[in-house]
């Protein structure tokens, strides 16, 4: 693509990265948490951005434009809210991105509910979003969309004739064929992505996936070029794919850890735990976390290896996520009583293997957690990337951790040299993975880190901004000028 002169970087999410609440008769904001804001607030900080996407909450447009301009001044840059009614929320948001996009893309298929009610709200909010962006934009700006919630955003900035240079980035995993081709609206679905400038992928397994989805139902598309990112040409126009594995801002993960009270509570946590090998686990209580199938792995760990009773300690961080949706209520209730099982099972006195929190953790609490693992067992069924094993990579300031990953993260792919590969439907496999983690050679283990330290350092938040920009506007983060720039320049 060519240069267009374009000055401002404009992001588009579902969320912004900040929700409002009403609490004790008044309404609030509070930044949020999660994989796209801890990817991209160092990115649009200082650099005159903007994010659009929905503040949280029903109504109070006039409370959310205040708290939001004030919010703006704090995060160092702009954002804009787009209301959302309570059905569309429940149809588009829950309905379709969250009980069919979401499951279908993690291969767990059966879980779907294909209702067309879904897919009309779906476009439609679609719609109001475009409009929005439309509206809050300009000819000169690169729109940034992410994830499965807006697939059709260049889709219907085109079909009202609105002319953008836009990007998409998919934060999960595209499927394969065989999954992908049961989506009832397939054709309608990826025609939309194809109308993007930049579409990018976690993986290249998911570009591969997305352009053989592509070839079997747009079979006059042609695929040419090699490399992280190739052209497409598609009745007669031409856009990219490319591969852009998220990364994260690893100084600040290393920077955090080396904190002196970071490290004290560190130390604290691994006194309280009688300097036991600790075993850490971070998700949000998700059904693709694999977080059921992991208390199973360490069941399975005491049972093979019983003379491992008081030596280590399974701790489990679930960060509580779409609480008022059945499945995830249900998923809640399964793994408390996995836990209550375990513990009952393999307790001795002064002992208990798993520890069980549900709740966000401040991050430097999370922070020490990471820097006083010895082990971090992230076990995803499926997974875009995983940023917990990267940030637990960059926490390993001693460089003395172990990391047992899921084969099914995307994260594998820049790991897998480094890290044990798991499959983690295979409970013996994952039980024997920590135990020789557990007796690995220090000397091994050190030099495996620091590897994994490496290549999360060097393909770092910036590196990962930087790549999906070249590829979309032939521009460098640093080519977007600052704040203090455009103030000069408007005046
Ligand atoms: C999606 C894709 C992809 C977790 N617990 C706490 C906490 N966290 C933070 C972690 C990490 C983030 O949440 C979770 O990121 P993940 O990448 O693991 O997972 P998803 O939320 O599912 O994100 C995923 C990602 O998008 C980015 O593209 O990697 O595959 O599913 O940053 O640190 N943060 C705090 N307290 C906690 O208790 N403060």
């Amino acid at each position: 693509m060519t240069d267009t002169g374009m000055r401002r970087l404009v992001v588009v999410s579902n969320r912004l990265p900040a929700a409002l609440k009403f609490v004790d008769g008044e309404w609030t904001v509070k930044g949020g948490a999660g994989g796209l804001v801890t990817a991209l607030a160092p990115v649009l900080k200082n650099r005159g951005g903007l994010w659009i996407g929905w503040n949280g909450a029903f109504g109070a447009e006039e409370e959310s434009k205040r708290l939001l301009d004030e919010f703006s001044g704090e995060a160092g840059y702009e954002l804009k809210g787009v209301p959302l009614t309570e059905d569309e929320v429940k149809k588009y948001y829950f309905g379709f991105s969250n009980e069919i996009i979401w499951p279908l893309f993690h291969d767990l298929q059966t879980r779907c509910r294909f209702d067309p009610e879904y897919w009309r709200s779906y476009l439609e909010v679609n719609f109001k979003f475009a409009e929005n962006v439309a509206r809050m934009t300009s000819s000169e700006d690169f729109i940034w969309v992410h994830d499965y919630h807006l697939m059709h955003q260049a889709f219907f900035l085109k079909s009202m004739g609105v002319k953008r240079s836009t990007g998409f980035f998919l934060h999960i995993p595209f499927p394969p064929p065989d999954i992908f081709l049961k989506l009832p609206w397939r054709q309608k679905l990826i025609l939309a992505l194809t109308e993007f400038d930049l579409v990018g992928f976690q993986t290249t397994q998911d570009r591969y996936n997305f352009e053989r989805c592509l070839e079997m139902l747009a079979p006059d598309a042609k695929v040419s070029g090699e490399g992280a990112v190739v052209s497409v040409e598609l009745r007669g126009r031409e856009f990219q794919a490319g591969t852009f594995p998220i990364a994260i801002d690893f100084n600040q993960f290393d920077g955090m850890a080396r904190d002196r009270e970071v490290a004290h509570e560190a130390f604290r946590i691994r006194e309280a735990l009688k300097h036991r090998k600790i075993i850490l686990g971070v998700d949000r209580l998700d059904y693709t976390k694999g977080i059921p199938e992991r208390i199973l792995a360490i069941r399975e760990l005491l049972r093979l290896y019983p003379d491992l009773k008081g030596k280590f300690n399974f701790i489990q961080i679930a960060v509580p996520s779409r609480e008022d949706v059945d499945e995830y209520k249900d998923l809640r209730d399964e793994i408390e009583l996995l836990v209550g099982r375990v513990n009952g099972e393999f307790s001795i006195p002064g002992w208990v293997p798993v520890h069980y929190h549900y709740r966000s953790l401040p991050q430097n609490e999370l922070t020490s957690y990471y820097a006083a693992a010895d082990i971090a067992l992230i076990t995803p069924l499926r997974d875009g990337m995983n940023l917990v094993a990267k940030e637990y990579c960059a926490c390993n300031v001693n460089e003395s951790g172990a990391l047992i990953l899921s084969e099914f993260a995307g994260a594998a792919a820049q790991l897998q040299e480094w890290a044990y590969l798991v499959n983690p439907y295979d409970l013996e496999g994952v039980a024997k993975a920590i135990h020789r983690a557990m007796h690995w050679d220090i000397e091994e283990r050190r030099d495996s880190m620091k590897n994994m330290r490496d290549q999360v350092r060097s393909h770092n938040i910036f590196w990962w901004v930087d790549s999906f920009l070249q590829a979309g506007i032939s521009k460098n983060l640093d080519d977007f000028p600052s704040v203090e720039t455009v103030r000069f320049e408007n005046n």
